[in-house]
């Protein structure tokens, strides 16, 4: 493995056995499985299918899938992340620049076929809108790469699309939904933006700041993501509602980050997080249209 000026390994053919080292370095035991498990899926991709539940057509024919995973130093929680992707996507987008561990080896190496976006600025809203733009699929779908978000609830996320709505939203507090990752007073203060975002634009959303969430291509003219931080997600969430889209809930479980820290700090974040929603209350945009709930509520 040859190094590089940013003190970043660069991967070759050659590199394959001290990369293969550094995955069991990190990662003894069940994790050893899991990167053994993403090496056969990546190959799986193309011979393998997964059907799309309840709609009868398969992710292999229509439609077409980009899964968008920003990571900041996430190299140990990949493999779990890679491992469990559904077979058959149309292209697995991996959005760094920033990290100062292996991250990007790793996922080159688990992950052969991955398409790897530098981003230009710190943050995690910036590397999501990296990563849209470099997105080819008629769905994308966002997630997270700490191994809290179930890469196998895809399917489910895709079904709600195909079956109508605009965006599928993922919530922990819908039922069958839940959170092991979540602290008391995140979730205080999760429920309180979310109020005050379905008081100041009409919607009905649980779970305003999730970051697990999939929506089709035409949803990108609606949510140009000009933010640079955690308050990507809320700030989607707002332009998608003011733009008159359909949104449908999907419950999500948001396990455990597995290894490292967040990145998210409670209190800079939240205030980040309300001044957009002031900022987007203001902001002239086009008329509010009412929009369709998958339960017919308004959103
Ligand atoms: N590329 C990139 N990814 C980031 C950045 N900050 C966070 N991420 C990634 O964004 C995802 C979520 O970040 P976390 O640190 O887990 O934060 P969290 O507490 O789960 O916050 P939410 O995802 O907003 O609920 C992880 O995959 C991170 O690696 C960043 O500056 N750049
Ligand atoms: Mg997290």
């Amino acid at each position: 493995m040859e190094a590089t000026e940013g003190g970043r390994a660069r991967i070759s053919a050659s590199d394959v056995g001290p990369i293969s080292e550094t995955i069991e370095r990190l990662e003894r035991g069940t994790q050893t499985e899991a990167a053994e498990w993403s090496r056969s899926n990546a190959a799986a991709v193309v011979e393998g299918e997964t059907r799309v539940p309840g709609s009868g057509i398969s992710m292999a024919e229509s439609p077409r899938v980009s899964v968008v995973i920003p990571t900041l130093n996430e190299a140990k929680n990949l493999p779990h992340v890679l491992g469990k992707l559904p077979r058959r996507l149309h292209e697995v987008i991996i959005v760094d620049g920033f990290s100062t561990d292996e991250t990007v080896e790793v996922a080159r190496f688990l992950r052969p076929d991955v398409k790897l976006v530098l981003q230009t600025c710190p943050g995690k809203g910036d590397a999501l809108r990296c990563g849209f733009e470099a997105a080819t699929g008629d769905i994308i779908v966002m997630l997270d790469a700490d191994g809290s978000a179930d890469p196998a609830e895809i399917p489910r996320f895709v079904a709600a699309l195909v079956e109508g709505a605009d965006f599928a939203k993922g919530s922990r507090f819908r039922d069958g939904g839940g959170s092991a990752d979540i602290t008391r007073l995140r979730r205080v203060g999760n429920r309180g933006l979310n109020g005050v975002v379905n008081v100041l634009f009409g919607t009905s959303y649980s779970d305003l700041c999730y970051g697990y969430n999939a929506f089709w291509r035409h949803c990108l003219d609606e949510i140009t993501v000009d933010c640079t931080g955690f308050e990507v997600e809320t700030l989607i969430n707002i332009r998608i509602a003011r733009a008159g889209l359909i949104t449908t809930e999907v419950p999500s479980f948001e396990g455990e980050r597995i290894h490292g820290q967040s990145n998210l700090r409670t209190f800079p974040d939240g205030w980040r997080v309300l001044r957009t929603i002031l900022r987007e209350r203001v902001r002239r945009m086009p008329k509010l249209h009412g929009e369709r709930h998958d339960n017919g509520a308004e959103l």
